[in-house]
């Protein structure tokens, strides 16, 4: 469903941003994403079993039908789900019992690195690929050292890793791999779930993302001491009535957000469907733009389209990324930045040795650079039209904008 309806029809070429004195594109937010809503009928349905049950969390049905559907839809032998993936993240690297320094990206959501933290563990950062925003193989292997015990890559924006260089680099030193899978639901690289590799993968089903439990998420485990443990540790470690063990917490997911996720399985495929025309559609009309690049993927990836985002170039595109930004805002365009500030940058991190700003160019440029543009099934073409119109006219008067923003300022 479109929300053309919502904005100006007449808007043209020759139309006025809203930063100089036009009217806004849309006259009501357009938000990078809007998260899919289960099918009514079918969720009451199963509002009302739970009820009946009276049985709203610690591991019910709703949890065990959520963890079988997941494992059948990604294909993966094991699935364990949490409330949220950021204490999923803390689970999966407590389940390793992990000591030491972690190699890991600062272009990353704060979650990453917090669970890092929060296991008593160091977190050492580690610059990106320029083109694919991931982590830089060569990098990380120059960072590890005799205190490193394990990788937490991230496959940002969906787009997956070097999982062979990762995976080489583990083997030649020994070291551990959790990935940061919270973007990556449905991604497929040369057939496989991507959600399935290294020692762990921890997905994030928190509503922003492609598919959700409202909040939740999710360790993805192969070997079965781990899935067993992790299962202890997401339930407080209480093996029976008479044994805890293991330092755990509550990390469970209830009932009612295990039906929610459960009628959202059901419309996902049809919004990747959705999502990959609009990006078709961005990329038509965004990609020889001067100033303009868009993230490598590889051909062999099959793609959820969770994200779209934009590299600005400040110098060729005529301003920067933050005054596009500010200006697309006015436009009741609900651009972000992910991921803005670096998570080196974090008052908690910036002392690192390895938070450096000279250590991680890239990381540091594409944060300045990034932009995430609108991006959900709740948008049609002609809003992807006005949208990438908005940011052609923008630059078409480029020193104008950058002056109106700055005297806003
Ligand atoms: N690792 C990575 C790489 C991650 O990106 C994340 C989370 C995690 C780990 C941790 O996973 P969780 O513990 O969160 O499961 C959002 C999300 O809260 C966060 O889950 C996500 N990454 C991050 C990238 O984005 P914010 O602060 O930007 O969200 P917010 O509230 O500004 O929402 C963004 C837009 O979404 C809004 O402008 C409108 C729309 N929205 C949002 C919500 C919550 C809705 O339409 N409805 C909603 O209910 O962090």
């Amino acid at each position: 469903m479109a929300i053309g309806g919502n904005s100006n029809s007449n808007v043209t070429r020759s139309a006025a941003p809203a930063v100089l004195g036009g009217r806004a594109a849309f006259s009501e937010p357009v938000y990078i994403t809007r998260p899919l809503i289960p099918e009514e009928a079918e969720f009451q349905a199963r509002l009302r079993a739970i009820f009946a049950s009276h049985w709203l969390t610690n591991d019910g049905p709703m949890v065990r039908a959520l963890e079988a559907a997941l494992q059948t839809q990604l294909g993966v032998a094991h699935c364990k789900v949490l409330c949220n993936g950021t204490t999923a993240l803390q689970v999966a690297l407590r389940a390793l019992d992990l000591e030491g320094e972690v190699i890991t990206t600062p272009f990353t959501f704060p979650a990453t690195v917090h669970a890092i933290e929060w296991n008593g563990l160091t977190p050492v950062f580690c610059d990106v690929d320029p083109e694919t925003y991931n982590l830089d193989v060569a990098h990380a292997a120059a960072l590890a050292g005799a205190a490193t015990c394990a990788l937490v890559p991230v496959h940002v924006f969906g787009n997956p890793c070097d999982g062979a260089g990762i995976a080489a680099l583990a083997a030649r030193r020994g070291l551990k791999v959790v990935y940061d899978a919270a973007h990556v639901y449905g991604v497929e690289q040369d057939g496989e779930a991507v959600c399935q590799w290294g020692d762990l993968s921890v997905l994030s089903f928190h509503a922003t993302k492609l598919f959700h439990t409202c909040e939740g998420g999710a360790i993805i485990a192969a070997e079965p001491g781990l899935v067993e443990r992790i299962a202890l540790l997401r339930n407080f470690g209480i093996v029976s009535h008479a044994e805890v063990r293991g330092v755990g917490l509550n990390g469970k997911l209830s009932e009612l957000h295990a039906a929610v996720g459960l009628g959202v399985l059901a419309a996902v495929d049809g919004e990747i469907r959705a999502r990959a025309q609009l990006v078709g559609r961005y990329r038509e009309l965004l990609e020889d733009v001067p100033g303009l690049r868009m993230q490598k993927w590889s051909p062999a990836t099959k793609r959820n389209h969770a994200y779209f985002t934009l590299e600005v170039d400040e110098r060729e595109f005529g301003m920067s990324r933050d005054v596009l930004h500010d200006a697309l805002r006015a436009e009741n365009i609900f651009v972000r930045r992910y991921f803005h500030p670096l998570c080196s940058e974090n008052e908690s991190y910036r002392n690192l040795a390895s938070a450096r700003p000279q250590n991680l160019p890239n990381a540091t440029r594409l944060a300045r650079r990034i932009l995430c543009l609108p991006l959900h099934g709740g948008i049609g073409l002609a809003d992807v039209e006005r949208i990438a119109e908005r940011v052609t006219l923008l630059q078409s008067r480029a020193p104008e904008v950058r002056r109106a923003i700055e005297t806003s300022a």
